[in-house]
């Protein structure tokens, strides 16, 4: 009897036996994306790596100014100018790499990937994020087109309208600045957060996730910001567990939406624990959103949850609906699914 001849056999009937995993790979992302994750999807089957994979997602996103706004060009902000932010999160290693208000220079998921695989700091920002991508061999151009220019002249032109100020004078409800903080008890704390300036026309973000066949996770974001914002503001997406979370022996979360708000309740790591704790990804997503919702019922933004086992589902708050892109092995095409808020 050849024991090899029976080895081999043994090993084959275990294969075929075997149960395919329908669910993984997987990548999911926010909004109909679709271009973005056909391309992470072609990188995880070809290369098997998941930063990989949300790299060449995310930037092809960037690329195309994906909704005219993530990446170069979108959300001018005061002074005219488009900053960048991203995060990349391993599940594998709990390492990340981030920039937050990254100047000059387009290829932001890139840089956060650097930050991540050649440094041992987790987030970089502003001028010194620049001078860092600038050495690790990255252009340095402007990121302006004529269509950001124009849109910052007619804000211009409309007494700076809408705009992230509050208790300054003048009035920032009716003219441009530069502003002055009111006195201390002519502030109405009650008018503090009035009416969201994120909406179904003003979305700026890409965030996804990526399982590889090997079961390990990650994630990504990729963004613009926020039109009009204050020069130096930088928004959840390049904050861990706020714009996106990932750990192994659970699932990952990732964001978007009104970013300033969403930031104080960190929705990626809150949905990420419920899981933790057993939750689905639906109702995990759910409870993250709901958190924020009994503090702000008005906020705009959706949160997409990922277990390990592939399985996937969003929440969302201040549209009608969230649209999200997805493909898995079971799937084979992207297809944009959607949930009700
Ligand atoms: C930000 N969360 O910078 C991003 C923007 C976004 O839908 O996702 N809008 O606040």
């Amino acid at each position: 009897m050849d024991y090899n001849i029976i080895f081999c056999s043994f090993i084959l009937f275990i294969q075929l036996t075997l149960p395919v995993d329908a669910s993984v790979p997987l990548v999911i992302n926010t909004w109909a994306f679709t271009q973005a994750t056909e391309k992470a999807w072609e990188k995880i089957l070809s290369e098997h790596n998941n930063l990989e994979a949300i790299e060449a997602g995310c930037t092809k996103c960037e690329e195309l100014q994906c909704d005219g706004t993530v990446g170069y060009g979108g959300s001018p902000d005061e002074d005219g100018e488009s900053t960048l932010d991203a995060l990349m999160f391993d599940g594998k290693t709990m390492d990340m790499g981030a920039v937050g208000g990254l100047r000059r220079v387009k290829n932001v998921i890139s840089v956060a990937k650097h930050v991540l695989e050649h440094t041992e700091h987790s987030l970089l920002v502003g001028d010194l994020a620049t001078k860092f991508a600038v050495g690790m061999g990255f252009r340095e151009e402007d990121l302006s087109t004529d269509k950001s220019i124009q849109m910052w002249k007619e804000w211009k032109n409309n007494k700076c309208q809408p705009n992230f100020w509050k208790n300054v004078e003048p009035n920032p409800h009716g003219s441009c600045g530069p502003y002055k903080p009111i006195s201390e008890n002519s502030i109405n704390f009650k008018e503090n957060w009035k009416q969201p300036k994120f909406n179904s026309y003003n979305h700026d973000t890409i965030s996804m996730i990526v399982i590889d066949n090997q079961h390990n996770v990650a994630a990504g974001t990729s963004t613009n910001g926020a039109k009009y914002k204050i020069p130096g503001r930088v928004g959840d997406s390049p904050i861990p567990g706020a714009g996106a979370y990932a750990d192994n022996s659970v699932g990952a979360a990732v964001a978007t939406g009104d970013g300033d708000v969403m930031m104080r309740f960190l929705p990626s790591f809150l949905a990420v624990e419920e899981m933790r704790r057993g939750k689905r990804p639906k109702e995990a997503a759910q409870i993250a959103i709901n958190r924020i919702v009994e503090r702000y019922p008005k906020f705009f933004g959706a949160v997409i949850a990922v277990n390990m086992k592939g399985e996937y589902s969003a929440a969302c708050n201040g549209m009608k609906a969230f649209p999200f892109s997805v493909v898995n092995n079971e799937l084979q095409h992207v297809t944009v699914q959607e949930v009700s808020c």
